[in-house]
């Protein structure tokens, strides 16, 4: 009789908790987005690169969590991807698929759901959806892309502000202060912390400026790729370290000391960009730059390198200055890691940390995102949530970022809604693999034409295969084999030994654009 006591009666008993016992048991939610980090620079990846600069912050969440190395995005673009994230919806769902557009504010997500169902809800840092938060308790954002130095916040209920310091260094801040301070402590929270780095034009802390500069980073063997394997997007897409990084605003170089060794800024407002940095910084900052950036400048003026050689500076550069961004926002996780553990907020808090993309680190000879190619497509993913996860695990699952709602609302105990995409991570978490888990992945972007000129295109991805259709002023198909070719040098869509592979993609790509009702766009071909 005592048994069955014990298991009828129990969970009905925890079942009816009052919403004060609710919130020891439900989870505190701490989501950290990065803007752009690349998962070959995070050590805990294993990658060449995260050797030469480790992030051993983020690195305890894959000690003390689960690291997952199949984690995808929806549109590899950061509106689209913050949309995805809170919707849990494709694009063509949440009507955000170019970073000019603007997102409805007025339909649900999942931090809305959050705050209805008794969560404290805040967000500090980068929005990018152009609306203002709304599902929120408190927020404080930075309009549109926000700046490195001094940056200009928008606060409750939307007025501008400028604050002096480092960008990464003030969104912690305000973090947590938000925990320390504005938390209510009978409440479960959400806190959504969300950094501008490591965003282009890669400007480093003070006192990070020359961190990196002694090291020599190898260069990625595909740098010189003249995308003759892959097809015409590849080809024409503008996002070249060779020709389309700035060497002012990206790689640091005075404008003057560009013209005068026979240097084009690429695109005109280049220039302003890097004298609108540097005038944003106090004389001490602008100090500290010039001795930093002056001897590099001078260098570059008296024996300016050209071809293969500008190209290998360019990508030394970029890596030394990207990084140290990222070695940055490794510290301030770190203080907040550090804090959840002072005060045993850790033992009930599941955190995440992720990026709104993937981004190319000379793979391929490119910097930037976009295409639905391995190093824009996949993005970090590592997660620690004590009780639950076993340290050290890994996961190789299909999962992409519209899986986050519905992940966070089982958490919170709120029913998961029809329409939302994603699937629920909560059993990977426990380390199960259920059998229906998706076999394959659906992407789509549409930001073309438009900056950095990547076609327009969808596709599907298994775990071994990737299937892609660029269209709009195009019309063509591209086909990878990833166990055979992991660096998609070989568009294999013509090769005969392909052709039963080719006709089941296409006929799963057909059932997912089913199942996500995506309509598609026209291919429109201009003659
Ligand atoms: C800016 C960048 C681009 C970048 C987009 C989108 N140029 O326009 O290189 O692709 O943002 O990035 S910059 O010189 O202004 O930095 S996203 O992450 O916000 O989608
Ligand atoms: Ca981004």
């Amino acid at each position: 009789m005592n048994k069955w006591i014990a298991f009828f009666l129990l969970p009905l008993l925890l079942g009816g908790c009052t919403p004060k016992k609710q919130a020891v048991t439900r989870p505190n939610i701490l989501f950290i987005l990065s803007d752009d980090h690349g998962y070959q620079a995070i050590s805990a990846y294993g990658y060449p690169i995260g050797k030469l600069a480790p992030t051993p912050n983020i690195d305890r969440l894959a000690q003390e969590g689960m690291l997952f190395d199949r984690m995808f995005v929806a549109n590899s673009l950061c509106g689209p991807s913050r949309a995805s994230i809170i919707t849990g919806k494709f694009s063509h769902k949440n009507g955000f698929k170019r970073n000019g557009d603007k997102f409805d504010p007025n339909q649900p997500t999942f931090p809305k759901m959050l705050q209805a169902a008794g969560y404290q809800t805040a967000v500090f840092g980068k929005w990018h959806l152009k609306s203002l938060p709304q599902g929120f308790d408190n927020w404080c954002v930075l309009p549109g892309q926000g700046h490195y130095y001094n940056p200009d916040f928008i606060k409750q209920p939307g007025d501008t502000f400028r604050m002096q310091g480092y960008v990464t260094d003030l969104i912690t801040d305000m973090a947590l202060d938000w925990l320390k301070n504005k938390r209510d402590p009978n409440k479960p929270f959400l806190l959504m912390y969300q950094h501008k780095a490591p965003h282009r034009e890669w400007l480093p802390a003070e006192k990070y400026l020359d961190l990196y500069h002694h090291i020599k980073f190898p260069l990625p063997p595909t740098l010189f790729d003249d995308h003759k394997g892959m097809g015409t997007a590849a080809q024409e897409a503008e996002m070249l370290i060779s020709q389309n990084m700035g060497l002012s605003n990206d790689n640091k170089i005075d404008p003057k000391i560009v013209t005068e060794t026979g240097h084009k800024p690429f695109m005109k407002w280049y220039f302003n960009a890097y004298y609108n940095n540097l005038g944003r910084m106090t004389p001490e900052q602008r100090a500290r730059w010039d001795e930093v950036y002056k001897p590099i400048n001078e260098a570059f003026r008296k024996n300016p390198p050209v071809g293969d050689s500008l190209t290998k500076w360019k990508y030394q550069r970029y890596m030394e200055d990207y990084l140290a961004c990222i070695r940055s926002v490794d510290d301030n996780v770190g203080r907040v890691l550090d804090y959840l553990k002072k005060t045993g907020l850790d033992k009930n808090t599941i955190v995440v940390y992720t990026s709104d993309q993937g981004f190319y680190l000379g793979e391929h000879g490119w910097f930037d995102k976009r295409f639905m190619y391995e190093e824009s497509f996949r993005t970090p993913l590592l997660i620690r949530y004590p009780g639950v996860i076993k340290p050290g695990s890994r996961n190789h699952d299909l999962v992409q970022n519209i899986d986050f709602a519905p992940t966070f609302l089982e958490l919170a105990g709120v029913k998961i809604p029809k329409d939302i995409q994603g699937m629920s991570i909560v059993p990977l978490l426990k380390g199960e693999h259920p059998a229906n888990w998706r076999h394959a992945l659906y992407y789509h972007y549409y930001e073309f034409p438009g900056i950095h000129m990547v076609k327009r295109h969808y596709g599907i991805r298994t775990k071994r295969y990737k299937l892609i259709h660029f269209y709009n002023d195009i019309d063509e198909w591209e086909l990878y084999d990833l166990k055979k070719d992991p660096q998609e040098l070989h568009n294999v869509i013509n090769d005969p030994e392909y052709t039963d592979i080719k006709t089941q993609l296409h006929q799963q790509l057909d059932s997912l654009i089913r199942v996500y009702q995506d309509p598609l766009e026209p291919v429109v071909v201009k003659q």
